[in-house]
């Protein structure tokens, strides 16, 4: 790779101003929404047409690398070796279409299995968290100071809405045990709100795209981040995903023990 993660970081950060602008201008006139799985499983024009621009973006700037993309313009990919791009234009979309607020877009990449940056834009309130392991997290152009190592009773806890309603990942006892839980329909929020310490951790079942992002930046920051049976994450299968300050890890990790009788 011949740009350095800051060079790299600099130029991500111009195409999400150009694609902030796009979705934006898309969102004055009306989208052209369908169903994919079910009526709350969306796609719009504008996830369509954000995830080409990024797609042209990289291919230009790192023609080798390989990307995961959620709405089919990328590579089928098979490993984390070399250089791997995820996107997901717009994460949140039933928050796009239906609240017009509470999405972002979100990007990451990896070198042979490892995070080298990560971008996640709260497009509405124009916030974007990025940086990567060699740079340290950034929102906007301030630093992220280092969270608190809180446990499950002192902090709130975010979890997928559709995962605690089907009583997945013992997502109901886990919510019981914290402070409070919050539901943002959209992963990159949430995990906005657990990198700016608002919250102590994120729960849920996802894609490479949705959770990719994130995990790098916390990662990066010093959080814990696994597989809900505590092994570490496969990038390229979905993953039930635990991002959490260390102690709340833990309590997470002994009430699923616990429930399943390990
Ligand atoms: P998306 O909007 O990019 O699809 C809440 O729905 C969160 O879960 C969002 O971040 C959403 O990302 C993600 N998600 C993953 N799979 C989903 C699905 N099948 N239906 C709805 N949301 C999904
Ligand atoms: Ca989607
Ligand atoms: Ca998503
Ligand atoms: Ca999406």
């Amino acid at each position: 790779m011949s740009l350095t993660p800051k060079q790299l970081d600099a130029c991500v950060l111009v195409w999400l101003d150009e694609a902030r602008e796009q979705i934006l201008n898309a969102m004055q006139i009306p989208l052209q929404v369908s169903e994919k799985t079910n009526a709350r499983d969306l796609v719009t024009n504008v996830d369509r047409s954000i995830e080409q621009f990024y797609v042209q973006k990289i291919q230009h700037l790192m023609p080798n690398a390989h990307i995961i993309s959620e709405e089919g313009y990328g590579d089928h990919v098979e490993s984390m070796d070399g250089d791997v791009w995820f996107i997901d234009p717009i994460d949140g979309t039933l928050n796009f279409v239906e609240q017009r607020a509470e999405f972002a877009t979100m990007l990451a990449l990896y070198h042979d299995g490892e995070p080298v940056c990560a971008w996640i834009m709260d497009v509405i309130q124009n916030e974007v968290i990025h940086g990567g392991p060699t740079l340290g997290v950034f929102e906007n152009e301030q630093r992220l100071s280092k969270f608190e190592n809180r446990g499950l009773a002192a902090g709130l806890i975010v979890v997928s809405g559709a995962r605690l309603l089907s009583n997945q990942m013992c997502l109901p006892e886990i919510a019981q045990t914290a402070l409070g839980f919050r539901v943002y329909g959209s992963a990159g929020i949430s995990y906005m709100h657990v990198l700016q310490g608002r919250a102590i951790g994120y729960i849920s079942k996802m894609k490479p795209w949705d959770y990719a992002p994130g995990v790098a930046l916390a990662k990066t920051l010093g959080l814990s981040t696994s597989n809900i049976d505590g092994n570490a994450l496969n990038m390229l299968i979905s993953n039930s995903v635990v991002v959490s300050t260390p102690s709340a890890h833990e309590e997470i990790m002994r009430i699923e023990k616990q429930t399943n009788g390990v």
